[in-house]
């Protein structure tokens, strides 16, 4: 009942963009019946608050010994509840195992910007060397051109995805920890540098989502912002064909 309830006012809720991935609706369900429960029982003691304020001593509410255990088991039941269902709508979309043709995507967060790379046609991404790091130069993850891996490689600050495809994003930092924050897609996770961190999702619904940085990483912080574009599968393809073939053509020739 109440989740029916919930879901039905969160459709119109102004407080959160529309949802565009698959595990989506399901957070949603949960953050709206956890909060309109919550404000249920808030508006509840408020009232006896003020009841036991305003009304004279005989006219006050009483409730016997039997009822007031009643209602502490009632609200532990419901806190345990909510426990529960939020570590199971977590484990299952954190813990289950991305699709074997989930596409590959790496996520680099460095102060104060986002790059993703693809793996290529090779479907391994190449080797990256701190010290060839050159964002001026156009080697912002210093790709090593020495590793046959890394050329193919593309690297772009937009993040294209096809539409109803899972993808698999491989989180890091470069330099501190930075937050990535997909709103529309429900998808919060901290990239931290000196490990790898995985999510995967599936995004439902074409169009641009605003990516940006959820974590204080420095002075830039408040424009590390990034760019979602979500597309059909043929504009996907057609799109990493064509930076395929820039990456194979030289500068000279483009
Ligand atoms: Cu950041």
């Amino acid at each position: 009942m109440i989740p029916v309830a919930a879901r039905t006012l969160a459709a119109g809720m102004p407080w959160m963009p529309h949802t565009a991935s698959l595990h989506g609706p399901a957070i949603d369900a949960l953050m709206h019946t956890s909060l309109f429960t919550l404000f249920a029982l808030c508006v509840l003691a408020q009232v006896l608050i003020l009841a036991g304020l305003v009304l004279r001593r005989e006219n006050r509410p009483r409730f016997s010994a039997a009822w007031r255990r009643g209602a502490t088991v009632a609200i532990v039941i419901l806190f345990v509840w909510m426990t529960v269902a939020a570590e199971r709508l977590w484990s299952t979309i954190r813990l289950t195992r991305a699709e074997s043709n989930a596409i590959q995507v790496e996520v680099t967060g460095a102060q104060f910007q986002w790059y993703f790379r693809y793996p290529g046609p090779d479907g391994n991404y190449g080797r990256t060397e701190p010290e060839l790091i050159d964002a001026a130069g156009g080697n912002p993850l210093g790709l090593d051109p020495t590793d046959p891996h890394s050329h193919d490689d593309v690297v772009n600050s937009v993040l294209m995805l096809p539409v109803n495809h899972q993808v698999d994003l491989r989180l890091r930092a470069l330099d501190v920890i930075h937050g990535f924050y997909i709103p529309a897609m429900r998808v919060m996770q901290n990239a931290t540098p000196g490990s790898a961190s995985e999510i995967h999702l599936m995004p439902t619904r074409t169009g641009d989502y605003p990516i940006v940085c959820s974590q204080l990483c420095g002075l830039g912080h408040y424009r590390m912002h990034a760019v979602l574009r979500v597309v059909s599968s043929q504009e996907f393809t057609d799109w990493m064909k064509q930076r395929e073939t820039e990456r194979e053509t030289p500068v000279a020739e483009r």
